[in-house]
């Protein structure tokens, strides 16, 4: 039997997740209930944190993957003696609240990711893992284990039956991460009903098999000390990831207990009752706490405070003895960008010869690799192609392997595009990294799910996305993005950079290195492209810029990546036919939104016809331009010169368009497009 306290302290925290969720009339109570015994034994006895500073570098990682249960995190907050009042948790899904609907990491203290997406959660949790192994393995000198803490993770059904998932903790076996320890909410129940309607496997040999260590606890509603044991099983477990596996009651103690009925709706105000009852509580009282839970709870954080003091003065022996490392870990852990980074981007000429962007992408990460410590990432099976390894990078790997150490930056993702995302979202939401992931940009869309999650959790990733058009030739079609950047310029809080020479590369990386809010991707090209005259990293900050400057233009053409070089040939036949067309290279739609208006309409001015070119499609060029040159149709497989053709991308097909634009304004006026008052 559980000590009493236990007890009590997990049937508070069932009640109160229930009027929680009640009190929204909106949320989920079948899984906070379940999952209780779980959340308490992690905040009472496990976990290191310090809830009056919630963001201490060594704190031990929490992630509630199945976020739909986050009433149980908001209670677990509140015990804890997080910022989240009682009053708080009456405002739960309301606006502006900081209990909203699905964990948020940027409403809430003490929430380190935004879950929801089911799958997600445990797969930044690798993330978590992988950071705190490599700042450990940089940063702690005998004597100083400045970063050593754990990250847990619990999850349900859900979660383990989506494929990112999959991808991460495979992953995560392979590297070992011993301090990465998941709880499996073995529930039985998901919305349509038992999971044997479509969930058959068995998650303990599918887990074994990725490398993990696995356990299995029967009662996880009443085992108390059942569920200690494994998690300090798990514990000493150093070299392997663990899943507990733990056999739960959704929605423990209401009437509808153990059924899909308890999963998403608030139970009735009898049932409430009832389960008070049940529990020994006051039927009457909403929202209670007894003084004994409240009390265990506060010497808790009294003693997460005290172990936090210690680490401070940890802290100060090893800044002492260790200047140069300490300077630097507060300078990543405050995300401040390094002084020397700046001057490292490479700059180009006209006179430099024809690179690829993906080439230009390789040599500036070889230029700042060193000086940027915080880069960390790799490609999801690309290497050879994305060209993102720098010659002196050290493989992430576990040492037994033999293929490098937790010290290396380099992670060798595997094809798990998505798995890759997530996990860079955990590495970001631990602090202290600029996390990289590179495909082809097509399959940027693989991750969508993630990179949404990047935005919307202001994380800094860096997305190196290379063959980013038709313009990357016979793979065809399958192969060739179309709808991708619309999408991602769809989406807010995304920085999309398509660069179109080396200084735009350098300006493109330096633009997503400097918001430590926002991630990019860059597109960059398999093929050739020549320096242009006229680009510079700081014309490429703007977002868009003319080439030249031309007093009074009759056309714009207007263009990204490789098709600004285009268009300067398509201006220059234009010239011999007597139409002055200005090129505008305009490496990101966001940071050019974001200048003031003036600039903007030195840009494109009032009544000069704007022509856009880009080898992908035309959605949403209508916001810039009076006529578009692009695709409105999957690409195709020939090599690059050929499709550049058949989809009328030359700098003919541009002059000729050039040429009608021009006749067609000649008979009425140009709209407005940028700057119109409404
Ligand atoms: C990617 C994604 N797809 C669908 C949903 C909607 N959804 C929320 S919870 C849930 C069922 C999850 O089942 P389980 O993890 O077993 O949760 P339990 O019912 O045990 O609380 C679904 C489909 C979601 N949140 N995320
Ligand atoms: C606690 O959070 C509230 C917002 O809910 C904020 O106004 C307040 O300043 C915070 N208090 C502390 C001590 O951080
Ligand atoms: C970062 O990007 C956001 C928009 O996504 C913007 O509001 C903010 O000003 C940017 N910050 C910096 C430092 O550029
Ligand atoms: C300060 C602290 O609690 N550190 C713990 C972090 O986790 C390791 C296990 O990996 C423990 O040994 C430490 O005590
Ligand atoms: C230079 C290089 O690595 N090129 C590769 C680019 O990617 C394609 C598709 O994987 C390969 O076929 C090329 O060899
Ligand atoms: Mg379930």
């Amino acid at each position: 039997m559980a000590p009493q306290i236990d007890t009590v302290a997990i049937n508070t925290i069932r009640a109160l997740a229930a009027d929680v969720v009640r009190k929204a009339n909106s949320g989920h109570p079948g899984a906070p209930m379940g999952c209780a015994p779980m959340a308490h034994a992690l905040f009472s006895k496990f976990m290191k944190y310090n809830p009056k500073n919630p963001k201490w570098a060594t704190r031990d990682r929490f992630v509630l993957s199945n976020g739909h249960g986050c009433a149980l995190h908001y209670v677990m907050l509140h015990l804890a003696g997080y910022n989240v009042t009682i009053d708080d948790l009456k405002t739960f899904r309301q606006l502006d609240s900081v209990c909203p609907g699905h964990p948020e990491n940027f409403m809430t203290e003490g929430i380190e990711v935004t879950t929801g997406p089911l799958g997600q959660g445990i797969s930044n949790a690798v993330g978590l893992a992988i950071a705190e192994a490599h700042l450990a393995a940089t940063f702690n000198r005998d004597g100083f284990p400045i970063i050593d803490n754990h990250t847990y993770v619990i999850m349900g059904d859900g979660c383990l039956q989506e494929g990112v998932a999959a991808e991460a903790v495979s992953l995560a076996g392979h590297l070992k991460l011993g301090k990465l320890i998941a709880l499996y909410d073995d529930n039985h129940i998901q919305i349509d009903g038992d999971t044997n309607l479509g969930f058959t496997e068995d998650v303990i040999m599918r887990f074994e098999s990725y490398g993990w260590h696995t356990l299995i606890l029967e009662d996880g509603d009443n085992d108390f000390e059942g569920l200690v044991k494994a998690i300090e099983e798990a514990k000493k477990v150093t070299e392997k990831p663990t899943l507990i596996k733990i056999r739960t009651t959704i929605g423990y103690g209401s009437k509808n207990e153990g059924t899909e009925k308890v999963h998403g709706a608030p139970l009735s105000a009898e049932d409430i009752a009832q389960v008070k009852s049940k529990f020994g509580f006051n039927p009457e009282e909403s929202f209670a706490v007894a003084a004994e839970v409240t009390d265990l709870y506060s010497k808790i954080g009294e003693n997460g405070a005290q172990q936090n003091l210690e680490w401070d003065s940890l802290f100060e022996k090893y800044a002492s003895q260790y200047p140069e490392l300490a300077s630097e870990f507060k300078r990543r852990l405050a995300g401040e960008l390094p002084q020397q980074l700046q001057e490292a981007l490479p700059r180009y000429t006209p006179s430099d010869p024809a690179v690829a962007t993906r080439k230009l992408s390789e040599t500036l990460l070889n230029k700042v690799a060193d000086i940027l410590p915080e880069l960390i990432g790799g490609s999801a099976d690309l290497t050879g192609s994305n060209l993102t390894r720098w010659k002196s990078a050290v493989d992430f790997q576990h040492e037994s392997t033999g293929l490098g150490n937790y010290g290396g930056r380099y992670i060798r993702f595997g094809v798990r595009e998505h798995g890759m995302a997530a996990i860079c979202n955990g590495i970001t939401a631990y602090g202290g990294f600029i996390p990289f992931g590179s495909t082809f940009l097509n399959f940027i869309s693989y991750a969508v799910g993630a990179t949404r999650l990047s935005a919307l959790s202001h994380f800094r990733v860096v997305y190196i996305m290379t063959h980013d058009s038709i313009g990357l030739g016979e793979d065809g079609p399958t192969h060739q993005p179309v709808e991708t950047l619309a999408h991602l310029r769809a989406t807010p809080n995304t920085l999309v950079l398509r660069p179109a020479d080396g200084n735009e590369v350098s300006g493109a990386y330096l633009a997503a290195f400097q918001n430590s809010t926002r991630p990019s991707v860059l597109a960059l090209t398999r093929q050739n492209l020549p320096h242009l005259e006229g680009s510079s990293i700081e014309n490429t900050l703007k977002g868009a810029y003319p080439l030249k400057q031309i007093e009074k233009a009759d056309l714009i053409l207007v263009a990204t990546g490789s098709e600004v070089s285009i268009c300067v040939e398509a201006s220059e036949k234009l010239a011999e036919q007597g139409v002055i067309a200005s090129v505008v290279s305009m490496p990101s739609m966001e940071l050019f939104d974001e200048q003031e208006l003036a600039y903007k309409k030195t840009v494109f001015p009032d009544g000069v016809p704007v022509i856009s070119a880009e080898a992908m499609t035309t959605f949403g060029w209508q916001k810039y331009a009076h006529a578009s040159v692009g695709l409105t149709t999957f690409g195709a497989s020939a090599p690059c010169e050929e499709l550049y053709k058949k989809f009328g991308i030359t700098p003919t097909d541009i002059a000729n368009k050039g040429i009608q634009v021009v006749e067609y304004y000649k008979s009425q006026s140009v709209p407005v497009l940028v700057g119109k008052p409404f």
